[in-house]
């Protein structure tokens, strides 16, 4: 009989039906010490940029100067959380994150190479590496004299990661050979230093290596850049490898951990994301609300129609969610929880998704003249519409955040399948000891007792979605048992219904340390929106498990089916 499962993250157990409140109250928040610091590194940057980062010519001549990297090394700006022994500025995640919300609003291509350099290219050196490649490669890392890169997508492997093609064999003197190819690997063609994955035979078992490639390494060549319809200044290229010889000493972790590396630093750069989303939507609805004062028809100004404040306060509420959201995921990450993969997931798919529409909408508010390229709306939209798709495409991300909360349910549920209910005596056991389990889950936290009382009415709601996760959780795996991992829909609808709870979690943590700090009269605004946010984002839940339970998903199937038959879409007034 299998134990209750195991509760790693706070999402999965919500899935369980359990609240774990203990995680996600207090609010994180920053040290004052690091709050000067993050304040000095924002201030430190925008100067420099202002004298020295223009998007518009970074993304005319897709290349950003050597120079800018090297400066905003002496800065800091390279090595924002590799610790100060290292030549870096030691920032927490969440002081990386607010770092990154300021460079985000400056140019995108910039932005990204420094996110590609710090969020994955060395990443897998600051959490696997051993002593001996921290202290090689961190310093000139940090300090932006060498810039980083990760290899993982390939020609055949995109979102089918762990399918890599490129091949790694151990020599006798336990260097390695790696052959295969690479292809829009970020800093590729000015990267000095590569995260690179490749399968291995290890112990007699397929499975995956992480290497550290450097430049200059025989055998190993970028490709000319991509012609990309964004972020051109990213320097995205392919890269080769033929009969590259990698010394033992360039091996990250240990052979046959390279998926898990890959895994891991993903997981933890796909937060960036979420917290670079929040940063570019505080510009965006800045920009907005500057517009829609300032320009006026009909003889009053665009702010006082009726749509435009239903789009700007839509901003403002749905962001102040994605921003508390983003940042409770920091702070775990922060306080050293190790599984936060969905919540990472999450603010990812939660945010990049809301940039987007936010940008469309802003660009709506702007009228013709956002269609003019004289105008940053055009730039903005082509360099933030790789967002869903790179660092794990959203829908793939909805399915992995659902199978991974899914799992635990499934674990627990398994107690009965297993029982052989022809031995009466061994069933017996076994329900009791899912009942026990049930029971104890009863037991441990299915409600919110730590937010402040006058947002009850809101924590209220969010214990009823949770009982009914773990309702509708259940109903899914009864009905398709294993067969669970190919419905993609319910992934969907269950990974959207998760992030919506999460948030509304995340806000009441963040007004109730806000209502502690300032007292519930002077914080009015703050409940106004919170208020407003849980109480769509309640909706929406409940709307995603509805359609989980009863939706038109047959008839969706069986038109994309005939329209596969037909090769086409295939209907017209009239024939050409
Ligand atoms: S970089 C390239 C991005 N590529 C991807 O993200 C790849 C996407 N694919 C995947 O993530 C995986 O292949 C998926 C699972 C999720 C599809 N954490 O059989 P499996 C374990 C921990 O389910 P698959 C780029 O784009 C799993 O439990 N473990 O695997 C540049 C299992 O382990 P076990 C995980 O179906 C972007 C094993 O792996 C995870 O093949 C530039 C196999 O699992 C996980 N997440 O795949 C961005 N997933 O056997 C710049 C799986 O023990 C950022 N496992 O149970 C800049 C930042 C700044 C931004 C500012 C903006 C303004």
């Amino acid at each position: 009989m299998s134990e209750p499962a195991d509760v790693t993250s706070f999402s999965k157990a919500l899935v369980l039906g359990e609240i774990h409140e203990e995680l996600v109250f207090p609010y994180p928040t920053s040290d004052e010490a690091e709050a000067g610091k993050v304040r000095a590194l924002i201030s430190a940057f925008r100067a420099y940029a202002a004298d020295h980062v223009d998007a518009r010519r970074i993304d005319d001549e897709a290349w950003i100067d050597d120079q800018v990297y090297r400066d905003l090394g002496e800065i800091g700006l390279t090595g924002l959380y590799v610790p100060e022994e290292y030549g870096g500025q030691g920032l927490s995640q969440t002081g990386y994150a607010r770092v990154f919300e300021a460079i985000g609003t400056v140019s995108g291509s910039l932005t990204i190479g420094l996110g590609v350099h710090q969020s994955i290219g060395f990443k897998g050196i600051a959490l696997y590496g051993t002593d001996e490649q921290r202290e090689r490669f961190l310093p000139d890392l940090a300090r932006g004299r060498k810039l980083a890169g990760f290899a993982l997508t390939e020609p055949n492997a995109g979102s089918d990661a762990y399918n890599i093609e490129s091949r790694a064999v151990r020599q006798p003197d336990g260097s390695w050979v790696l052959n295969g190819e690479k292809r829009w690997i970020g800093n590729g063609g000015r990267g000095d230093v590569f995260t690179t994955f490749a399968r291995a035979e290890v112990d007699g078992r397929d499975t995956h290596v992480a290497l550290i490639l450097e430049k200059g390494m025989e055998g190993f060549e970028a490709g000319e850049p991509y012609d990309t319809m964004g972020l051109r200044g990213n320097n995205l290229c392919p890269l080769y490898f033929r009969d590259v010889r990698v010394p033992r000493e360039n091996v990250l972790g240990e052979p046959g951990q390279g998926f898990r590396i890959a895994m891991d630093v993903l997981n933890n750069g796909r937060i960036g994301l979420g917290t670079g989303s929040v940063g570019l939507a505080k510009q965006l609805i800045d920009m907005t609300i500057d517009h829609v004062t300032e320009r006026r028809q009909f003889g009053r100004a665009l702010a006082d129609f009726d749509m435009v404040e239903d789009k700007v306060g839509w901003m403002v509420s749905y962001l102040f969610g994605l921003e508390s959201m983003a940042y409770l995921t920091t702070g775990l990450i922060d306080a050293g929880i190790d599984d936060y993969s969905v919540e990472s997931a999450m603010a990812k798919v939660t945010g990049t998704e809301f940039v987007w529409y936010l940008a469309n909408r802003a660009m709506q508010l702007k009228g013709g003249a956002g269609y003019m390229r004289t105008e940053p709306y055009e730039l903005i939209m082509r360099d933030i519409r790789i967002f869903p798709i790179f660092e794990g495409a959203n829908d793939v991300l909805r399915s992995y955040a659902a199978l991974s909360v899914l799992k635990p349910l499934g674990e627990e549920l398994e107690v009965l399948a297993d029982t052989d209910l022809s031995d009466p005596i061994g069933a017996l056991g076994a329900w009791a000891g899912y009942l026990g389990g049930r029971l104890k889950r009863e037991v441990r936290p299915d409600r919110i007792s730590l937010a402040h009382e006058a947002l009850a009415e809101l924590a209220g709601p969010v214990a009823d979605q949770v009982k009914r996760l773990r309702a509708v959780g259940e109903s899914v795996l009864r009905e398709h048992g294993k067969g669970i991992v190919n419905q993609g829909m319910t992934h969907k609808r269950l990974a959207d219904a998760l992030a919506d709870v999460y948030a509304q979690v995340a806000v009441l943590s963040r007004v109730t340390a806000i209502f502690e700090e300032q007292g519930v009269e002077a914080s009015g605004q703050e409940r106004f929106i919170a208020e407003t946010f849980c109480s769509r984002a309640a909706r929406r839940a409940n709307l995603e498990l509805d359609k989980i339970e009863s939706n038109d998903d047959e008839r969706m199937h069986s038109i994309a089916r005939l329209a596969y038959k037909r090769g086409k879409y295939g209907y017209a007034l009239f024939e050409d």
